[in-house]
């Protein structure tokens, strides 16, 4: 660390990350900092939340009590995800009311992967296997992100989702040594879910508005491209253990980058979902609006209880 007496409060900043001091709430952060935290932050809580949705469409349709055993612990786990992330923005000064106000009126963003049905069974695989596979990716880094509350939430969600990917990646092993029609069902899955898996990473890096910045914030660890790369790599050879075909006839191993090559990906259908016009963007909000309204009751008497509680102790404290 610099110890000159006229460095500004930026420059103390920006060397405490380039020393890969983390960032606590109480410590100085440039308001871009603390901004494009809330954002990104929020935008992943809304994701955890919005993400329960075509998983939850299937749990009372789970093929047998061991299944809906497993998908109901991993719906539940994506609502404490939501939650512990917006705990971490709240840390930053956002209020949590506001952030949920923003989702419900379709003004905050969410993974754009949220926005496409689940229309059988094997789709429950592919999300598991594919969605929390991508997850997990771009959030393992996020676990030495700069920001303390965030990359230490980051710590417990990177655990849980690794048992989602086992448990997906399980339920297509399952079909993929099952009756033709069953292996049908999974690489049918695998067509509809692998485009869509691979814009969960971004878009590229030359449009990425905000990775220059956020990576020398060190709030993000690496680009776009290359997790979505990494991405594409643990994959194939996932595939190729399942016995089931990535949809793209351009994907090659290069012997040069030691890398696959992948084809184009579809990028005014991403823009699209992101706008709002994907297959099930309005159902989503429609629906996370609908349990909010039917929450409020208990939202109410959390805080009634809440306040007779701190009366209680507040009277308590006087007679002591
Ligand atoms: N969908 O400049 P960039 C999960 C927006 S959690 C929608 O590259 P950035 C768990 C972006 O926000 C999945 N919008 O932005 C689970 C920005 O818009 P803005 C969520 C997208 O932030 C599994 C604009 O495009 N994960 O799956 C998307 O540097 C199974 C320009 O983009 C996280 O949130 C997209 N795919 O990089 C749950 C992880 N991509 O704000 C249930 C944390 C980009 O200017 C079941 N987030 N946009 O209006 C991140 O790592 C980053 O925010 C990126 C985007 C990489 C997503």
């Amino acid at each position: 660390m610099s110890d000159s007496k006229n460095i500004s409060l930026e420059d103390r900043f920006q060397e405490k990350i380039d020393n890969n001091i983390q960032i606590e709430p109480k410590d100085w952060m440039p308001e871009g900092y603390r901004k494009t935290l809330i954002r990104q932050i929020s935008q992943h809580a809304h994701s955890e939340i919005v993400g329960m949705l075509p998983e939850g469409n299937w749990i009372s349709r789970a093929p047998s009590l061991r299944r809906k055993m497993g998908l109901l612990a991993k719906v539940q786990d994506e609502a404490g995800h939501g939650l512990y992330l917006y705990g971490a923005a709240e840390t930053l000064g956002a209020d949590r009311a506001s952030l949920i106000d923003d989702l419900h009126s379709g003004k905050a963003k969410y993974s754009s992967i949220f926005n496409y049905p689940t229309l059988t069974w094997a789709d429950i695989g592919a999300i598991g296997w594919l969605v929390d596979g991508a997850a997990i990716m771009n959030q393992v880094p996020l676990c030495s992100c700069s920001y303390g509350p965030y990359a230490r939430a980051m710590v417990r969600v990177c655990k849980e989702e690794s048992f989602h990917q086992r448990q997906g990646f399980e339920i297509m092993m399952a079909l993929c040594n099952g009756s033709p029609e069953q292996k049908e069902l999974a690489q049918d899955a695998l067509n509809r879910w692998w485009w869509p898996s691979l814009m969960m990473f971004g878009p590229n890096d030359s449009e990425s508005k905000h990775s220059a910045q956020s990576m020398k914030w060190k709030i993000k660890r690496f680009s776009n491209d290359e997790l979505r790369q990494r991405f594409v790599d643990m994959s194939v050879p996932q595939a190729k253990i399942l016995g089931i075909t990535i949809p793209d006839a351009d994907l090659k191993w290069n012997e040069e980058t030691k890398q696959h090559d992948y084809g184009k990906i579809d990028w005014e259908e991403f823009w699209n979902v992101v706008k709002g016009n994907g297959p099930c963007n309005k159902q989503r909000l429609k629906t996370r609006n609908k349990a909010h309204d039917q929450g409020k009751w208990v939202r109410e008497a959390a805080t009634a209880y809440a306040e007779k509680r701190r009366q209680r102790n507040a009277n308590r404290a006087k007679t002591a």
